[in-house]
């Protein structure tokens, strides 16, 4: 079994639109293994982050995640995670993802574009880590 990390990010929970989020994640066969809505403090948000940091968007980006409740997700499935669920998400600014992809669907802009999807596997383990803790 392959994983990879979704979070689900500020305006789309405040916007209430987890369950439509989640609902397609499902539909397209990954599996919920673990799940959390919580706040990022700033010391997490710059961690989790980190390999952003200096970039001038970096502040903004801090300020904005920490800015209300996030969803995280640890999803499973039998083929490549990692892969799959950047393809369901889409291109980084909605303007520019596809037509059927999550941030072609919910996004709002190059910030607010409704989710983050892990890029790698091993950046995949290093953001579970952070939210979720141990196994
Ligand atoms: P992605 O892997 O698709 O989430 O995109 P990046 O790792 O390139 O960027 C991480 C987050 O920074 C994006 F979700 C949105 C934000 N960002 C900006 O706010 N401004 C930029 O110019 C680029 C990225």
């Amino acid at each position: 079994m392959n994983r990879t990390y979704l979070m689900i990010k500020p305006e789309a929970v405040s916007g209430g639109l987890q369950g439509e989020i989640i609902d397609l994640l499902l539909k397209n066969r990954f599996r919920v293994a673990r799940m959390k809505q919580f706040r990022f403090d700033t010391a997490r948000a710059r961690a989790f982050y980190a390999v952003h940091d200096g970039k001038p968007f970096f502040e903004a980006l801090v300020s904005y995640i920490t800015s209300g409740d996030v969803v995280g997700l640890e999803l499973e499935m039998e083929g490549p995670a990692v892969e799959r669920l950047r393809e369901l998400v889409g291109a980084t600014d909605p303007a520019e993802a596809r037509p059927g992809t999550i941030r072609y669907m919910y996004g709002t802009d190059l910030q607010r574009n409704a989710v983050h999807a892990s890029d790698s596997q091993p950046n995949a383990e290093i953001e579970l880590a952070i939210v979720f803790g141990g196994p």
